[in-house]
């Protein structure tokens, strides 16, 4: 209890009480701060306030902001242990080229002139503030691309519609595919604020999530189409539907009950391998209840059908009227601190502000906002990242800029990445740390500031923006990514044109404030200060809106289609790619701990997350490991038709269902994208990191 206390979380797993050695001395006596500076978690998307302790110019401590509306003063293991990741020995200190196959050295200057010097054609049209640059992508379309895709087809925009404080008021709270136990933890606190909520998880392994739910819906791989089609089917046939909802705010109900007509309980239960006794309860649980919220995360959005899943949540969510309202929406919880920034302000699957491409309005009011000629402002959206892999292997393009991000541990199907990279001409890696698994293919490392070194906002799930700030300088030479971006737009002279007079983040955001207004992601009533005083705000907020509302997204139900409706789509399931087959006879699942981020440039160096969870392993149902004489805790390989991980420790778990496998992707030393496939959902191009056949062998003999 003291230590579930001193940690401050309480999730229900004993695991995370573990998480805390009060001997590993967060606060040690030596290391008590000079002061605390407020700031906003740096890892996930849940944004958790909190501070930073500061002694002599080193990071040593942080707590949580207990009057943060978030997380009330709660933090998870990661964000307790955040300011050992800007200590690192890996940091990334000075600019390096690489000459005669050595990194060598150089100035910031040096090196900028470098790129310029190079015809970096890519990278010059790209700092163009993306003006006229096709070819421009973030990690984004690793992870949140398929809900962007299914919002725009259902509501005619991008943005989640709740706020964290409906899990606090469901009824009901359906979780598809996002183990919040391990991967938001600070929500589970808000999902125990609400004693009277029933939980349901749809997850094929028994999740820590999954322990905490009133009904756990073991779905076959893929298959949550199915089962959403089948819940739509009910709703309907049981005449659950919210016609006036339907009526006055949504267009094509004919159509999608037409298309739902095949999917009665009995198909969808040999589709999905639950029963059809728990499909009707599901159904009726939701559709009756008062306001039911349904929260998905990467078991819907990593998936070749994403986009359609999604489009599926939205209907269930649109025929009963859960959509607007406190406790009722369809949910995207994001994945990074700031895995909405590039939605919003980005040019990847938008002009920035939610502006389309296609759209000569929205292209006219950009450029007019920003003084450029109109035919600047690009009419289509360029490549998407695995495209740009793609177009790399073909050598249609021959020079890449990599920032903040590490594809060599996190993008799907290494082999073929790896071909790609080693092809470039030229190669920039701007990163935090170094060297990278990336960095390793670089002909020129940036060394870029990290968090608790520069300032900006965030904005979280519930689009609530906060403020991140400066504790301490950045090591050696390393810069802040926006420092960098400046000193090039002045390389390339054209600093006076796009970023006129533009010395610190307050100029973007001040001009963000003005190009966002008016629209659905409306920043322009806010300020830094505001911000900064109540612990961040949603959007949309125009001037004069109230700093203490919970914003909700349609709540008049006006959608931003053309006629103002949302669009009722009908969707079809089909079977995942790379069925499993004799040879490979296992569907291997990806994902995530608790303990670690992505691909532990920052976690792998933090001691007390590094002990509790050292190095990769897969998860097997007994009964497969039994059948291949597998020992606990032996040494594996997992196999694909595309690679191999070596030497991975076998835990057999009851988690798992028989027939499938789970693998972290955190571990570069046995990265699990060696063996996931080049397969991404038609609309958002994002990949299908969630299945892929493998078969699993005793490693070299061993046992
Ligand atoms: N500790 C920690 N927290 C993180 C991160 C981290 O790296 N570490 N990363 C952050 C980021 S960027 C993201 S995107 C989020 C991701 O958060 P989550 O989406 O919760 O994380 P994952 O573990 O990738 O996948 C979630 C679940 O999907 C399930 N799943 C797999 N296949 C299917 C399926 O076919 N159907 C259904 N219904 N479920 C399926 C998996 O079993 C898994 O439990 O976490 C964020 N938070
Ligand atoms: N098999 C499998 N693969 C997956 C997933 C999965 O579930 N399964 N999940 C996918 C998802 S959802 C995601 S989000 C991705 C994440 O994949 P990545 O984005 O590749 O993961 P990170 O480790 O967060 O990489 C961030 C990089 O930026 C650096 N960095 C940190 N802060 C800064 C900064 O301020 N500036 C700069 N310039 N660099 C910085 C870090 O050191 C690190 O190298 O992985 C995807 N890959
Ligand atoms: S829940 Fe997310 S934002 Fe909060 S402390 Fe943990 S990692 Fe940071
Ligand atoms: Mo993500």
């Amino acid at each position: 209890m003291t230590l579930r206390r001193l940690i401050g979380l309480d999730t229900g797993a004993e695991r995370y009480a573990y998480a805390v050695d009060p001997s590993s001395g967060y606060v040690s006596a030596q290391k008590i701060p000079d002061r605390w500076i407020s700031t906003t978690c740096g890892y996930c998307s849940v944004g958790c306030g909190m501070f930073i302790g500061v002694k002599d110019g080193r990071a040593v401590a942080v707590r949580g902001n207990a009057d943060h509306p978030v997380n009330r003063g709660a933090l998870c293991p990661k964000g307790l242990a955040e300011h050992h990741t800007i200590d690192a020995d890996n940091r990334a200190r000075y600019p390096l080229l690489r000459r005669n196959s050595a990194m060598t050295r150089i100035g910031w200057d040096e090196a900028l002139a470098t790129l310029v010097t190079e015809e970096f054609y890519t990278l010059g049209k790209l700092v163009q503030l993306g003006l006229g640059t096709p070819n421009y992508d973030g990690n984004t379309t690793l992870c949140m691309a398929t809900a962007v895709s299914g919002y725009k087809r259902s509501f005619g925009s991008d943005g989640p519609p709740g706020a964290y404080e409906d899990l606090e008021t469901a009824d009901v709270v359906l979780l598809i595919g996002a183990n919040i136990a391990e991967n938001h933890p600070i929500l589970c606190s808000r999902l125990r604020a609400n004693p009277a909520v029933t939980i349901i998880v749809v997850d094929p392994r028994v999740t820590k999530t999954a322990m905490l739910a009133d009904l756990h819906l073991p779905i076959r791989p893929q298959s949550d189409l199915a089962l959403i089609n089948g819940l739509i089917h009910l709703v309907i046939e049981h005449d659950l539907v919210d016609h006036d909802y339907v009526a006055a705010y949504t267009t094509g109900f004919d159509v999608l009950r037409e298309s739902v007509r095949e999917y009665t309980p009995d198909r969808v239960a040999a589709i999905t391998g639950l029963t059809a006794d728990v499909i009707y309860r599901t159904a009726v649980t939701y559709a009756s209840a008062r306001a039911a919220f349904i929260a998905w995360t990467m078991g819907v959005n990593h998936s070749t059908k994403g986009t359609e899943t999604v489009n599926a949540i939205d209907n269930l969510a649109l025929i009963t009227g859960n959509i607007g309202r406190a406790g009722a929406a369809p949910f995207s919880i994001t994945g990074q601190c700031n895995a909405m920034g590039t939605r919003e302000a980005g040019f990847t699957s938008s002009l920035p502000g939610y502006r389309r491409f296609e759209s000569e309005a929205d292209r006219e009011a950009l450029a007019s906002l920003w003084q450029v000629p109109v035919e600047r402002i690009p009419s289509a959206r360029g490549l998407a990242y695995p495209d740009i892999v793609e177009a790399v292997l073909e050598r249609r393009i021959r020079a890449l800029w990599i920032i903040a991000t590490n594809p060599i541990v996190s993008f799907p199907n290494l082999g073929a990445l790896q071909q790609a990279l080693e092809s470039l001409e030229f190669l920039v890696v701007q990163d935090g740390y170094y060297p990278t698994p990336t960095s390793e293919y670089a002909h020129l490392v940036l060394p870029a500031a990290i968090w608790g070194e520069k300032e900006g906002t965030y904005t979280n799930s519930e689009r609530r923006v906060s403020k991140v700030n400066r504790a301490v300088a950045p090591p050696g030479e390393a810069r802040a990514d926006f420092d960098i971006f400046l000193h090039l737009a002045q390389a390339l002279s054209v600093r006076d044109e796009l970023v006129p007079g533009w010395q610190t983040p307050a100029d973007a955001f001040e001009e963000w404030k003005r190009v966002s207004a008016g629209r659905l992601c409306d920043y322009s009533g806010m300020t830094y200060a505001e911000i900064e005083r109540h612990g961040g705000l949603q959007w949309p907020f125009p001037p004069g809106t109230d700093p203490r509302e919970t914003r909700r997204l349609y709540g008049d139900g006006r959608f931003e289609t053309p006629d103002g409706r949302a669009r009722l789509l009908p969707t079809t399931w089909e079977p995942f790619p790379e069925a499993p087959d004799a040879e490979f006879p296992f569907v291997l699942n990806t994902g995530r701990t608790v303990e670690h981020w992505h691909t532990r440039t920052k976690t792998g160096k933090v001691p007390i997350l590094e002990r509790l969870s050292p190095s990769a392993w897969v998860e097997m149902n007994p009964r497969d490991a039994r059948r291949l004489r597998l020992r606990p805790q032996g040494r594996v390989d997992v196999v694909s038709r595309r690679g191999r991980v070596r030497g991975v420790e076998l835990r057999m778990t009851e988690t798992v269902a028989p027939g499938q496998v789970f693998v972290p992707f955190h571990y570069a030393e046995a990265n699990a994208n060696q063996v996931t496939q080049s397969a991404f959902d038609p609309i958002s191009r994002e990949p299908n990191y969630k299945q892929s056949a493998v078969r699993i062998e005793r490693s070299g003999g061993a046992v």
